[in-house]
């Protein structure tokens, strides 16, 4: 049976604007017999002026989220669930399970003494460490002691499983995937370990005790299209933006802001995802920008708002918000002595590596968006 036909006009030249008429409609059902339909119809649909996000803004604040996160350890075990997640459901990307775009997002825990065994998969992954002692993850045989606001990569195909010693304390860490977007592609495979654990193969921290030194590269060889380094640790990224503020003014967009790199390569640590470490003086409140792409933001120290299409959402330590593609955005730090910090991860990469960003500074009213909403 033919679907009832669309027809998306707009009385603008150079725009698809055809009037229904019944031979044109039985000409389209016609067309739709044979799998094939008239552009003129959707053209205005499938070509939008600009980016048209169907992700909305969200913030998940953990004061919200985490007794129903620790709730998840009574409920089910790592063995029954595989992994013990509960997710990110933005609610325009519920037909996808993504938090923002084509990002997915979960709050992980892990109670002391469990393990989630080894499992590989076409889509990437990053782990942002909430709070907890003892945990620890083993990617390829690569075994990583895992701290607070450590930023941790599970690349494309690599095997990975987590755990938390006996002797530590509940955990709990953000994961991101890009598994929306390696779905939308029609590429994603997965694959459960054929006996559940890679052995661990070299010394614990090895990656970033080699490639982690600011400046030195070492002479080990790296072609793979990831960074060589799985974990960056929290501490050297705080006094990196610490230095930064001491040096530079930053940007008016986004204060300090110090993107992860691959260090083989100083491009991004995967070619889907990156992610980035920025820094709010006390006071400092940005201008306001929109970009393509989409961001997760994870608040890693402080407090404050970002004003995103015109409506004030406030974040402190630990809560996540998110930005969709090609909406207005400006942060701020709510306090005047202590500064702010945001983790951000997004598909930035995949934005430059196809030539799709774009960017656009808001000029009226001093550079901030006059609010929609009061708080
Ligand atoms: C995954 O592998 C992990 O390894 C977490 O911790 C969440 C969500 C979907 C698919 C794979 C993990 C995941 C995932």
């Amino acid at each position: 049976m033919a679907r009832p036909h669309e027809n998306h006009r707009e009385d603008v030249a150079g725009r698809a604007n055809v009037e229904d008429t019944p031979e044109l409609l039985a000409y389209y059902d016609e067309l739709a017999r044979f799998d094939a339909g008239a552009l003129w119809t959707v053209a205005n649909k499938i070509e939008p002026w600009q980016p048209k996000s169907q992700s909305v803004p969200v913030v998940w604040r953990y004061k919200d989220l985490r007794d129903h996160v620790l709730r998840s350890v009574e409920l089910v075990t790592p063995e029954k669930a595989g992994r013990r997640v509960i997710y990110l459901a933005n609610p325009g990307r519920h037909d996808v399970s993504a938090a923002v775009g084509w990002l997915y997002a979960g709050l992980q825990v892990m109670n002391p003494g469990e393990k989630a065994g080894a499992h590989r998969h076409s889509a990437s992954a990053i782990r942002f460490i909430m709070e907890g002692e003892g945990a620890y993850t083993v990617v390829d045989g690569h075994k990583m002691t895992l701290g607070r606001n450590d930023f941790v990569l599970t690349p494309n195909g690599t095997w990975h499983e987590h755990a938390v010693d006996p002797s530590g304390t509940p955990c709990i860490w953000q994961d991101g995937l890009d598994i929306p977007f390696v779905n939308a592609m029609e590429a994603n495979f997965y694959e459960v370990h054929p006996q559940g654990t890679e052995p661990v193969a070299f010394p614990v921290d090895d990656m970033t005790k080699t490639w982690g030194n600011p400046g030195l590269r070492p002479s080990a060889d790296w072609s793979k299209p990831y960074s060589p380094m799985f974990k960056y640790e929290w501490a050297p990224t705080y006094e990196a933006l610490l230095k930064y503020a001491e040096a530079s003014e930053g940007s008016a967009f986004d204060g300090h802001l110090l993107e992860y790199v691959n260090p083989a390569t100083n491009g991004p640590v995967m070619p889907t995802m990156g992610a980035s470490m920025q820094r709010l003086a006390p006071g400092q409140q940005t201008r306001a920008h929109r970009h393509t792409g989409s961001y997760l933001y994870h608040c890693a120290k402080g407090a404050g708002f970002s004003i995103i299409d015109g409506k004030r959402y406030d974040w402190s330590e630990r809560d996540i918000f998110c930005v969709p593609s090609w909406t207005w955005h400006e942060h701020a730090n709510a306090s005047a002595t202590e500064d702010a910090v945001l983790f951000c991860l997004s598909d930035l990469p995949v934005m430059r590596a196809l030539g799709l960003y774009r960017e656009q500074a808001f000029t009226d009213t001093n550079g901030h968006q006059p609010l929609k909403d009061k708080p």
